[in-house]
């Protein structure tokens, strides 16, 4: 087959005329300077004509994040987590079908890319994630890769996990499929981590928000922050999660598992302490009772012993406010005197 290709510039609301000589042939769409139609990469989307040769509505143009194979995140060094939204993610036809789905291409793909200095053994999953993954690596190039390995549902999870042996200079394009059709509102919170097999990877969120190790700034949006609790007497509990987004046992071994230090540490108590150990993409949850003894800002440190490499003891700052009690008013009666 003869193509012809001409290279232009678009605005917005620019109507384009194109005369197509020899029969119902279609127009294909491609980044300029990327590859062109013939060579597999980068076409946007074709069209065809219709009997009068008009084409009434173009192409949807690919976005521009890592649903497109074209703009995956690059991933420099591990261990690596990353955790990120696949709602209006789409699958595209050249999209490959994975032979470890049962659900042929999936839905909803996510596109990371990797190439190791070294030859490594990593350990590659989406635990943590909160829907039903479908986990691929694969070598090559657009419309044309080899699959290295993949995984669907891992250990009793609709999540997966592949542990793979990558070679020194190797570009692996790592794709997250959706085994089922992501609609509006559905879950679609994508976790990747990668890390060395065996190794645990300790998450701690509030209120479902990740806490940063060493988080110093407490805030009411992940409950580090208690807000205000009235003196004597009243009190706030909140509820923390840790996660164990690794592939190994992640072990909390403090005595206590949870420990609270800092300048008004006995205002806070851990009144239900977590179970340990937390296995690969399991989690457990620990309860904070804030009771202040004074009025004004109350603050403390958590601290959480754990075999994470990286990130033992984890800590973070916790802080509520004492409240005066409200003085309760009542209703003076006074006689009235007629003079
Ligand atoms: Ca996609
Ligand atoms: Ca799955
Ligand atoms: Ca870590």
């Amino acid at each position: 087959m003869k193509r012809s290709w001409v290279i232009f510039s678009l605005a917005s609301a620019i109507t384009i005329f194109f005369s197509l000589a020899g029969g119902s042939l279609g127009v294909s769409f491609a980044r300029a300077g990327a590859a062109f139609p013939g060579q597999a990469q980068a076409v946007y989307g074709k069209v065809t004509p219709n009997a009068d040769g008009e084409i009434v509505a173009g192409p949807a143009a690919e976005p521009n994040n890592n649903d497109n194979f074209n703009f995956p995140i690059i991933i420099n060094a591990q261990p690596y987590s990353n955790t990120q939204s696949v709602a209006a993610y789409t699958v595209v036809g050249d999209d490959p079908k994975i032979s470890c789905n049962d659900n042929d291409t999936g839905y909803a793909t996510a596109w990371y890319r990797y190439t190791p200095s070294e030859n490594q053994t990593l350990t590659i999953s989406t635990l943590n994630s909160d829907y039903d993954t479908v986990l691929a690596i694969w070598t090559g190039t657009r419309g044309s890769l080899t699959s290295v390995t993949c995984n669907d549902d891992f250990g009793g999870t609709l999540q997966s996990l592949v542990t793979v042996n990558l070679t020194a200079g190797t570009t692996y394009q790592i794709e997250v499929a959706s085994w089922e059709y992501i609609r509006a509102g559905d879950p679609s919170s994508l976790t990747l981590n990668v890390s060395l097999p065996g190794e645990p990877e300790i998450v701690v969120k509030g209120n479902h928000l990740s806490i940063v190790n060493g988080d110093s700034t407490p805030a009411l949006t992940d409950h580090t922050d208690f807000g205000n609790a009235v003196v004597p007497g009243g009190t706030v509990v909140r509820t923390f999660t840790i996660e164990n987004w690794g592939s190994g046992s992640l072990t909390l071994d403090g005595l206590p598992k949870v420990s609270i230090s800092g300048a008004q540490a006995a205002d806070f108590t851990v009144t239900v302490q977590p179970t340990s150990p937390v296995e690969a993409g399991g989690s457990t949850t620990f309860n904070v009772r804030f009771s202040p003894s004074a009025v004004g800002l109350r603050s403390a440190v958590v601290s959480i012993a754990n075999n994470d490499s990286d990130e033992n003891p984890f800590t973070f700052a916790i802080q509520g406010t004492g409240v005066a009690t409200p003085i309760e008013s009542y209703p003076i009666y006074l006689p009235l005197i007629a003079r």
